[in-house]
């Protein structure tokens, strides 16, 4: 069991460009094991390997409510999105901050998985919404981002007062 830290916005290592995985191996199913227990520590629905100062393009998501259905994208694409979901999106990179986005409702995904097979993989609502997350995190993105510049604004000053108070 070993959890790694999870980088905090607004940390600039968090907005790397992540390089695809060149070939799933040993050392590439450690970390996916390692990013497994970062998550259900948090705890968390996702993690993609950028938060965790790893610049390779690797997701983990669980949405179940038993927590016992880790899903693994390595490489992940999404080759089709539809619909609209309206959510109250939060991130383990920007802990207590939560606000309103607007997500397809629906996507399907190709990628490889722990064993380097490629497979594809349709999901809905919170699980959906979760892997957008998650892919913008390997494209440099946090969630923050999305969001005006005011409210952008308004959440590095929350940021900064509670690092203030903390110190
Ligand atoms: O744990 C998480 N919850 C969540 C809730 C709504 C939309 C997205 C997410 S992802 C987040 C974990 C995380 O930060 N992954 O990068
Ligand atoms: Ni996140």
């Amino acid at each position: 069991m070993s959890k790694l830290t999870i980088l905090l916005y607004p940390d600039k290592r968090l907005h790397t460009v992540a390089t695809p995985v060149l070939r799933v191996n040993d050392e590439i199913r450690n970390l996916i094991k390692d990013m497994g227990d970062t998550m259900y520590g948090a705890p968390g629905v996702g993690l993609a390997a950028t938060q965790v100062d790893v610049h390779q393009r690797i997701i983990v998501i669980d949405t179940s409510p038993a927590r016992d259905n880790l899903r693994v994208f390595i490489n992940p694409e999404i080759v089709e999105a539809n619909g609209v979901a309206d959510c109250e999106e939060g991130c383990l990179s920007v802990p207590g901050i939560y606000e309103k986005t607007q997500r397809a409702q629906h996507v399907r995904v190709r990628a490889l998985d722990a064993t380097g097979a490629t497979f594809e993989h349709e999901a809905d609502g919170l699980e959906a919404v979760c892997i957008q997350h998650e892919m913008d995190h390997l494209e440099g993105k946090v969630f923050v981002e999305r969001l005006s510049r005011m409210k952008q604004q308004r959440i590095l000053a929350k940021l900064k007062k509670r690092q203030r108070d903390t110190e």
